[in-house]
């Protein structure tokens, strides 16, 4: 009988391993997640997991190296995905050493710890890294794709420890022999997305500002442009990665570069809510064509001290290699992901409704 590939993933809560859980498990891997122990409940994408067998948990955190090498020696993974990250640019500024640590240490003690079990010939290692790496700014080449050829210029603590992850992962397969790769990645999104990154702060306030929940949406830099694709693509390209003979780093984009503008439109057109700018820049404010009220405004507070303006990436080496195509188009996307933030809060509403309704009736 064939033998069963065990995964180990970190960690289990984010946004891409709840999608890269189900497609390992419909593969027949044995699936070992990790998770930080947090005062509240935070599995709410993977619940649906735990009544699969093959599906198990184990509690760590990333300061704790004595655990983590325990966990690799025992269990002895065939691949490594590694997901753990404090993956928001703009909390970087405020905590840059914590994202540090999180972002970029991190990844050397979990190379090493593979080293420690003598693993380092058997077990693949997956690095997702970032397109935060890069910028064109400086270098007078304001909207040009970019390849993997472009100069790497991190304007944020989330891509400078990004940075040092990458090179160490690349150090690691060159010193030691190791099939360890990176992963860079644009923007890639979902219905699960963490609220405050901006693709779902914008759906979820369309949603509710539709249902007559919220008033305003306010956001910061409207103008940046983002290459945008569903994070369900990205993890079939994940595993092909790791599946591949010779050990390479790849880039995966869609070939397509929107603005947050753009989302914003296209966020409130699946509503049905016409809206009209007026004022440009820092004064921009939009209205609701048929009340006249404003339903989006500029907001300092989310300015960010560096910014990567444009992004835009030529990823003609991964498609020809790895056969990978998107499947989601942004507008697919945006669709999927209002649809969803839309039905959520409506039926929120619902149930708040339907307890106010028992709660009058008996008079509580
Ligand atoms: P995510 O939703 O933010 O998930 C990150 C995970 O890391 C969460 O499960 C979080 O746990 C965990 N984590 C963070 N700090 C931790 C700590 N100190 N101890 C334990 N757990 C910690 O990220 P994602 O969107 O799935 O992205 C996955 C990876 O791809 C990240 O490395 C990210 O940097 C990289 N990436 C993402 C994108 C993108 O557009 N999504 C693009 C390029 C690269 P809690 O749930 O407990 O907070
Ligand atoms: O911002 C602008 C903001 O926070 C996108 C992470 O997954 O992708 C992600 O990082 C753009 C930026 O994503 C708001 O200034 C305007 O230009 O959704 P975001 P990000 O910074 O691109 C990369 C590839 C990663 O690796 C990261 O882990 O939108 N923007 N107004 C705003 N952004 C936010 N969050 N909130 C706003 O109100």
């Amino acid at each position: 009988m064939k033998k069963m590939k065990k995964a180990f993933i970190t960690w289990i809560t984010g946004q891409d391993w709840s999608y890269l859980a189900q497609l390992l498990l419909d593969k027949w891997y044995e699936v070992h997640g990790i998770k930080r122990r947090a005062s509240s409940f935070n599995t709410e994408r993977i619940d649906y997991l735990f009544e699969n067998k093959n599906f198990n948990l184990h509690y760590w955190d990333l300061t704790d190296s004595a655990n983590l090498i325990k966990l690799i020696s025992e269990i002895k993974p065939d691949e490594i995905y590694n997901l753990a990250a404090q993956s928001h640019v703009h909390v970087s500024f405020e905590m840059p050493e914590y994202t540090a640590n999180a972002d970029g240490i991190w990844t050397l003690r979990l190379l090493e710890a593979i080293r420690i079990a003598w693993l380092e010939k058997t077990t693949k290692f997956y690095q997702a890294s970032t397109s935060e790496l890069f910028w064109w700014l400086e270098y007078n080449r304001p909207e040009a794709w970019y390849t993997e050829e472009s100069p790497m210029h991190p304007r944020s603590p989330y891509g400078c420890a990004k940075l040092y992850a990458m090179w160490i992962t690349r150090n690691y397969k060159e010193s030691y022999d190791m099939f360890a790769c990176n992963w860079i990645l644009f923007n890639h999104e979902s219905p699960v997305r963490w609220e405050t990154f901006v693709t779902r702060k914008i759906t979820m306030a369309v949603a509710k500002i539709s249902l007559w929940l919220q008033n305003k949406l306010l956001l910061w830099n409207l103008d940046a442009k983002r290459d945008w694709w569903h994070a369900k693509d990205y993890v079939d390209a994940m595993w092909l990665m790791l599946q591949q003979e010779k050990c390479e780093d790849y880039v995966i984009s869609t070939w397509e570069t929107n603005t947050v503008r753009d989302f914003v439109n296209w966020s409130f057109e699946e509503v049905w809510i016409n809206i009209e700018w007026r004022w440009k820049w820092i004064e921009e404010k939009w209205y609701n064509k048929k009340t006249w009220e404003c339903i989006v405004e500029v907001d300092s507070r989310y300015f960010r001290p560096a910014e990567v303006d444009f992004l835009l990436w030529d990823s003609t080496k991964a498609r020809k290699e790895l056969w990978w195509i998107p499947k989601y188009s942004v507008r697919d996307m945006c669709k999927e992901m209002v649809a969803s933030d839309v039905e959520k809060f409506r039926k929120q509403e619902i149930l708040k409704n339907h307890w106010y309704e028992i709660l009058e009736q008996y008079e509580i």
